[in-house]
């Protein structure tokens, strides 16, 4: 009897234990559902800001450009970088150019679709010219290699006397030389495409501006000179 009392009694305590394991259980089990759905309520994937979702741009600094009105940059083909370009079109003027006439009776202006130095009936540019068209700066990032000018361009001047020059600054003050066009172009009066290897910028990006300078002596005078499609790009 002993030993079937002590069995049962034993017996009684299992269950018991059972029933206690039992609860422990669901109460962790109901502990982690419900720890579970709180944190899907609170997902960081269901109140993320899609706007931090972003992948950084490797391009993104080329897109930090000047505010004068240069386009983003693009892809020319797969072996260059447009970092800024102007097809001299009727708005081109509200795109930050300078034009500034010295002295002479002609000037830059726009025709609309070209820069052209020259009387504005389209007639020869005068005597004593001295004048300048800039660009609006050109923001070239940090290790830009590979840098070219390129534009179109047809000319006429006095041979030796009346000049254009093609010049740029990376520094604000100091203007640099990339050709001088004198007497005809190639083909005049066709068009041709000129272009133009610039220096590397180095570990800081700096601001480029382009110049166009034409002058004229004291005789003889021709129709001048124009300019259409400028472009400077980087290697890809
Ligand atoms: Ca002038
Ligand atoms: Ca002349």
């Amino acid at each position: 009897m002993k030993p079937k009392s002590c069995k049962s009694r034993n017996s009684s305590i299992s269950k018991s234990l059972v029933s206690c394991i039992a609860l422990v259980l669901m109460t962790v089990f109901t502990f982690v559902i419900g720890c579970g759905s709180g944190d899907n309520s609170a997902s960081p994937d269901t109140k993320k800001d899609p706007s931090s979702n972003s992948v950084s741009d490797p391009n993104d600094s080329l897109s930090t450009i000047n505010d004068e009105g240069a386009i983003a940059p693009e892809r020319n083909g797969s072996a260059s970088i447009i970092l800024w370009t102007d097809p001299v079109d009727s708005s081109s003027m509200n795109r930050g150019w300078y034009i500034a006439d010295r002295s002479g009776p002609a000037f830059w202006y726009l025709t609309p679709n070209t820069f052209r130095e020259g009387a504005t009936n389209g007639g020869n540019y005068g005597n004593d010219e001295n004048d300048f068209l800039y660009s609006p700066q050109i923001w070239v990032p940090p290790n830009s290699t590979g840098l070219y000018l390129q534009f179109t361009t047809h000319y006429r001047t006095e041979y030796n006397y009346d000049f254009g020059y093609v010049k740029y600054t990376s520094n604000g003050s100091t203007y640099t030389t990339l050709d001088t066009y004198h007497g005809s172009n190639p083909g005049y009066p066709g068009w041709i495409t000129k272009r133009y290897s610039l220096p590397s910028t180095g570990s800081s990006g700096k601001y480029y501006r382009l110049r166009f300078r034409f002058t004229s002596d004291g005789s003889v005078t021709y129709p001048g000179w124009q300019i259409d499609d400028i472009k400077l790009t980087r290697g890809g």
